[in-house]
């Protein structure tokens, strides 16, 4: 049965934040993977998102209970050897189950080796009328049972219970419940499934149960349906909660639940440095672009930790992050491992651009008054784009053909000190999958590499 685990719990000394990755069972409740005709993930795309979950340093991932079907069944064996093969390289990852207070779940999840279980079920009003429609009584005698049963005879799992939409169930039921089942839990999830917390509510919640169950460690996991994910789950760690529930990229059900990424960036520029203990956080943006790759999408332009907060297209910033790149680019992106700004040639890049790109890059002979000659022209010119032009293209048509200019032959070793690269640059390995990276795509992006 369990007897494969090689790592208890109670040896575990919980870190600052403890990140529950659920991209494998929440995340996977996504539309997003309908968009493009796939609706799940492969057992290859689990284990490298297993992988590299661990590999960023994440100690808990949930996934949905085996009785899903036999396919999870055998996505569990094969992300527990995911796991067991990084055990001596990154320490032990807890694999938990998502299982409803059913003794089926239970037991496929006991079967398949999970660490723990993360019992749940609705508790709000339209919960038990619409979802499962058993009263209090019948949910407190079924979960306490079941919960007491499993207690006694597998002590090494981690147990924790959610009451699925806590936000919009009155604390007095919330209280009804969590009395009951305290003494047999190490946590409670605290759903805001629906979307509908605000900030203060969050704290307020965490305040009077952390007061009523002092030896409960408390959960997160904040929807995103008022664009309000994010910064529940900061308020919710600023108010002392350990775990929060997050996905790659934020996906899930309908708008998704708060981006690993954004919340481990936030921490950083927060300052709160000891919560970002054991992350490696220069893997976030190759993290990001994998699970993109994942969705066949590129990194979203609202994740924090994508090269769009590093892309400058009007003429005014481009100039300014040309002298000085914090003018536009304040946070240290660097770290979180986007090493590149880009600046996009179009119609609103002013002729510092212009000028920085004929002459650093492309290696042209020319002084700033002809550049800016040549940015009058590109502009007039630009707004005619045919399907098969590109911005680069028609300026560096202009200055060679119309301005008659000629490049001058950089040594390559020097070439690699001024600029890398433009456009689709990076050769990619052979057999690797294109990064699902906006600046893979561009034709017209200039790449900075920064130093820094
Ligand atoms: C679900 C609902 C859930 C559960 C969260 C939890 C939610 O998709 O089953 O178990 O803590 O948002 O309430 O994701
Ligand atoms: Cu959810």
């Amino acid at each position: 049965m369990n007897a494969g685990n090689l790592f208890q719990f109670t040896q575990y000394q919980p870190r600052p934040l403890e990140i529950i990755d659920t991209t494998l069972r929440e995340g996977s409740q996504s539309s997003l993977l309908h968009d493009h005709y796939k609706y799940f993930f492969s057992q290859e795309d689990k284990m490298e998102i297993a992988r590299a979950l661990i590999q960023y340093g994440v100690k808990f991932i949930e996934l949905f209970a085996p009785i899903v079907s036999p396919q999870e069944k055998d996505d569990w064996a094969a992300i527990r050897s995911v796991r067991n093969g990084l055990v001596m390289q990154k320490g032990y990852t807890f694999l938990l189950a998502h299982v409803r207070c059913h003794p089926d779940d239970v037991e496929s999840a006991i079967e398949a080796g999970a660490d723990g279980l993360n019992f749940y079920i609705g508790l709000s009003d339209v919960s038990r009328n619409y979802n499962h429609g058993k009263d209090f009584d019948a949910i407190i005698t079924r979960a306490r049972n079941l919960l007491e049963d499993v207690g006694r005879n597998h002590p090494n799992l981690i147990l924790r219970f959610s009451g699925e939409d806590a936000f919009r169930t009155p604390e007095a039921n919330l209280f009804r419940v969590y009395d009951e089942i305290a003494p047999h839990v190490v946590r409670f999830g605290t759903p805001d499934t629906v979307g509908i917390a605000t900030p203060a509510g969050v704290r307020r919640r965490i305040e009077v149960l952390r007061q009523r169950y002092p030896n409960v460690d408390l959960e997160g996991h904040f929807h995103h349906d008022r664009g309000f994910s994010l910064v529940n789950a900061l308020e919710a760690v600023n108010a002392g909660m350990r775990y929060v529930q997050t996905t790659l990229l934020g996906v899930g059900e309908r708008s998704g639940i708060t981006s690993m990424t954004e919340l481990l960036f936030n921490m950083h520029i927060d300052k709160m440095y000891d919560h970002l203990e054991g992350y490696n956080l220069r893997g976030s943006y190759p993290i990001n672009v994998m699970f993109a790759s994942k969705l066949r999408k590129l990194v979203p332009s609202r994740e924090p930790v994508s090269l769009t907060n590093r892309t400058h297209t009007a003429g005014v910033h481009q100039k300014a992050v040309l002298n000085y790149a914090n003018t536009y680019e304040p946070f240290p992106l660097d770290q979180f491992g986007v090493s590149e700004s880009e600046m996009l040639l179009g119609p609103l890049s002013g002729w510092n651009m212009i000028y920085y790109f004929l002459k650093e890059i492309k290696y042209y002979n020319l002084g700033e008054g002809t550049a800016r000659k040549i940015a009058k022209v590109f502009k007039e010119r630009v707004y005619n784009l045919g399907p098969d032009d590109s911005p680069t293209q028609i300026l560096t048509d202009i200055a060679e053909n119309e301005f008659g200019l000629s490049r001058l032959s950089a040594p390559e070793r020097v070439r690699g000190n001024i600029v890398q690269h433009m456009g689709p640059q990076t050769p990619r390995p052979a057999g690797q999958e294109p990064a699902a990276d906006p600046a893979a795509e561009r034709q017209n992006a200039v790449s900075i590499k920064r130093e820094n």
